[in-house]
């Protein structure tokens, strides 16, 4: 439970916290990427063919080296308190673009009063004998992570950061450009104006910032922006990329 706290800590004293995402159902890719010691994994669930029983490998895999955070396939009271009963640190909710949505998923992560998450025996009260403790923190350590990524979101953003209990926004580029009918141009001046929308609602409403790029490269320009959760890279393209360029090599 140390590395729950330690992950919204870090996240509240605005620290920057590097990132990779994780699509493959491998506890021992996560064991490998956790060792590499990245502060935090995106655990892809939207997109990733993932189930809870994955996931909750691939936590014991990574055993607290890196902060588990899970993107559920969608933001409802099911799936989020599924991710957490394993023990996930906290959610990244796809889609969120309204207040309302935005309030339902900060509900869906807390115990009552506060919330609807629902209570019972799991992995993430150490299977109940952690129960009393985890019951009495669980939810101020639990990071709420949503995601603005429609031009639905970028249009409701003031209104979507006041929201209480939001400890992050998670820029996704790929759906934002879609959304503005330019489908994979993050780079697009108009894209990045909307994500700088984004942006400026969150600093004056002290949210951390989070975006994705698929290299080191993509994410650079953010992080001199000052976004603090950052996730660089995908699992299957690190596989992909490091097989091609042996064979690069050898190939005549
Ligand atoms: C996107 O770019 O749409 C994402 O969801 C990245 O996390
Ligand atoms: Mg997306």
């Amino acid at each position: 439970m140390g590395e729950l706290m330690k992950f919204k800590q870090r996240l509240r004293r605005n620290e920057l916290l590097l990132g990779t995402m994780l699509t493959l159902p491998s506890p021992e890719i996560a064991e490998i990427i956790a060792a590499c010691g990245y502060d935090w994994l995106f655990m892809d669930g939207e997109h990733g063919n993932l189930s809870t029983l994955d996931w909750q490998r691939m936590l014991q895999a990574v055993a607290g080296r890196s902060a588990a955070i899970i993107r559920v396939a969608a933001k409802t009271e099911r799936d989020i308190k599924k991710v957490l009963d394993i023990g996930a640190d906290g959610i990244i909710a796809p889609q969120v673009n309204s207040a309302d949505e935005a309030r339902h998923v900060v509900a869906c992560c807390k115990y009552p009063p506060r919330g609807i998450r629902g209570v019972g025996l799991a992995r993430a009260q150490g299977y109940g004998r952690d129960f009393a403790e985890y019951m009495e923190s669980a939810n101020d350590r639990i990071a709420v992570i949503i995601q603005a990524e429609h031009i639905d979101a970028v249009n409701n953003i003031d209104d979507i950061v006041k929201v209480d209990g939001i400890d992050a926004v998670f820029i996704g580029p790929y759906d934002l450009s879609a959304s503005m009918g330019r489908m994979g141009e993050v780079d697009h001046p108009e894209v990045v104006e909307a994500i700088d929308r984004v942006g400026r609602a969150c600093r004056q409403n002290d949210i951390a910032l989070g975006y994705f790029g698929t290299t080191a490269e993509s994410v650079e320009a953010y992080i001199d922006k000052g976004y603090k959760l950052i996730c660089a890279g995908v699992d299957a393209a690190f596989v992909t990329r490091g097989a091609e360029q042996v064979l690069d090599k050898l190939r005549p």
